[in-house]
């Protein structure tokens, strides 16, 4: 159709996510010419997809929101302490038609191409909908785990039953009571959706490749006090997390596990454990540097999870024994390991028994026949550099991306990449996004870069890109960073490990938000010496 060639824009924005929405939104709001493309039919990203019962997010509610808007703030009522999909899905719908950003966007339109004209010092984006629509900036707010893996199994396409995806899960829902049901995958999504599925369904197997650490997430309504409470100290809170190492307002135990007396430690661990979800990654400060302390975190959780699990046996199977405790992100689940105490739940360890093939009437492992009434795939995603790399993105002098990261993805700050110039990523390789607060991350990213682009257009530059040497330098430090703990020892998605033939780089900056911000704080204050910027 063509439909958007003739129109100029200032800025595409991909993505419709907490990111995207933002910074269309901000860049309609500083008189930038935006076209926001999404190919969901409608605004929410993760949230909009990811349907499966049980999704929930970690962070707290009123932590994972914007705080941009202090009416928006004051208005919302987050009901839980720890909010559903469908609760944050409704959030940003709100935010949408408070702010009227829908208009910006074309919905359910995919972007496939993208391409630098060297001439223009423009981007021209193709759809699947064979629109081209151009622009001086692109900015790829695509996600970090939004490109959901299909394990290639034998025969999976032969299944005859119902085939779901968590990340894909179908907008009517599904009616799976009375079946027999297969997962897929045990990380996050697969502990949060297999309690729920258990409840009505006839049996369900769950099929682990490699056990994950989980804590029980203590979720409840807010009461109307501390709500209140919350509303008035929103600003101190928002001020306390806006350079926090999480982007939360929860600070870690400042004493170093071996400083503690063994009674200290247990009463912490204990107090953690009770205040539940990903905040046990952060008991003590040198849990995950120093691996004694690791150990005493990870035994604490062993005994925990084994105190749940009425067969010694299956326990054995759910606790981990190839990471550190939370290298790979902590889950937390509602009744994960309790489930298996029921008749009906059972568990199949693929280390030992792996699966041979997916017939039409269920799955063959190397011992067994199961029969299966629906496989749900809890599989992950082609983590923080999958979505853009489906792109592939034609930089400067016809490089793909998929050259530029032949030897694993290269930024500067997540936000540029050498060779593509007036490009920018979202909370992407390079940032810390995936291990903080991901509201407050994206506001970060978002402003960041429209202040960039800000710059540009008043001084008339055309083109602004990432120095090679930066992004080097930048690349080298996160693997510095990471060298000096214990995440290096997991073979976790922040390694690209889940990935196969993936180039093992460790994607995230795990030096925390706050220094993260203040990195960036700094570049741009100097007038953004990492990048080249020319007219
Ligand atoms: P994750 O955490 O990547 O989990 C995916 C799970 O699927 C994990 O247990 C994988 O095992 C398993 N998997 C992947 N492929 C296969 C095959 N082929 N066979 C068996 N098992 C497989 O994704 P989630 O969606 O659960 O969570 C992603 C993030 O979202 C999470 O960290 C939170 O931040 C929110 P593996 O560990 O690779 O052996």
């Amino acid at each position: 159709s063509n439909s958007g060639s003739d129109t100029r824009y200032d800025v595409i924005i991909v993505g419709a996510g907490f990111a995207g929405l933002y910074g269309v939104h901000h860049a309609a709001r500083a008189g930038l010419r935006v076209l926001g493309i999404e190919a969901g039919d409608d605004v929410g990203g993760t949230w909009y997809w990811n349907r499966y019962p049980g999704a929930r997010c970690d962070v707290e509610s009123v932590d994972y929101s914007y705080s941009f808007d202090a009416q928006l703030q004051q208005s919302w009522t987050w009901t839980e302490r720890f909010a559903a999909q469908p609760e944050i899905h409704a959030y940003l719908r709100h935010v949408a038609d408070r702010f009227d950003v829908r208009r910006h966007y074309r919905f359910g339109t995919r972007v496939t191409a993208a391409e630098f004209d060297e001439t223009t010092s423009t981007w021209t984006v193709g759809t699947d909908r064979g629109d081209t629509f151009r622009s001086r900036f692109v900015v790829f707010a695509t996600g970090c785990l939004s490109e959901p893996i299909r394990p290639d199994i034998p025969g999976a396409n032969t299944f005859a039953g119902e085939e779901l995806f968590t990340a894909r899960w179908p907008e009517a829902g599904a009616d799976l009571a009375g079946k027999r049901i297969a997962v897929i995958g045990t990380g996050s999504s697969g502990i949060q959706v297999s309690p729920l599925l258990a409840r009505d369904a006839t049996s369900l197997t769950v099929f682990q490749r490699s056990p994950n650490y989980s804590v029980p997430m203590p979720n409840r309504p807010w009461t109307e006090a501390e709500m209140r409470q919350i509303r008035e100290t929103y600003p101190q809170r928002r001020e306390k997390s806006s350079y926090a190492p999480a982007a939360t307002p929860h600070e870690s135990i400042q004493t170093k596990a071996r400083e503690l007396s063994e009674d200290e430690r247990l009463a912490a661990m204990e107090q953690r454990w009770n205040e539940g979800g990903v905040l046990f990654n952060k008991v003590f400060p040198d849990q995950n540097s120093d691996m004694a302390a690791n150990d005493i975190v990870r035994e604490f959780a062993d005994a925990k999870i084994r105190a749940k699990i009425a067969d010694a046996a299956v326990a054995a199977d759910l606790i981990p024994n190839d990471h550190p405790i939370g290298t790979k992100r902590i889950c937390t689940d509602v009744g994960y390991y309790e489930m298996f105490n029921q008749e009906h739940v059972s568990l199949v360890n693929l280390r030992r028994e792996p699966i041979e093939e997916i017939t039409a009437t269920g799955i063959r492992t190397v011992d067994r026949q199961l029969e299966f009434d629906a496989i749900v795939y809890a599989t992950g995603f082609d983590a923080m550099t999958g979505a853009l790399l489906s792109i592939d993105p034609k930089g400067a002098n016809g490089i793909r991306l998929h050259e530029a990261f032949a030897d694993g993805p290269v930024t500067y700050l997540g936000f540029g990449i050498p060779g593509f110039p007036n490009m920018f990523s979202v909370n992407s390789v390079g940032t810390p996004s995936v291990m903080a607060n991901m509201a407050l991350h994206s506001e970060q990213q978002l402003d960041w870069i429209l202040a960039l682009i800000e710059h540009c257009r008043t001084r008339d530059i055309a083109r602004v890109q990432a120095r090679t040497e930066s992004a080097r330098e930048w690349t080298d430090h996160l693997m510095e960073v990471a060298a000096g703990t214990l995440f290096v020892r997991a073979n976790s998605w922040y390694l690209g490990a889940n990935v196969e033939g993936k180039k093992r780089v460790f994607m995230p900056y795990i030096g925390g938000f706050g220094n993260y911000r203040r990195r960036c704080d700094t570049e741009r204050e100097n007038g953004y010496p990492g990048f080249e910027l020319s007219r």
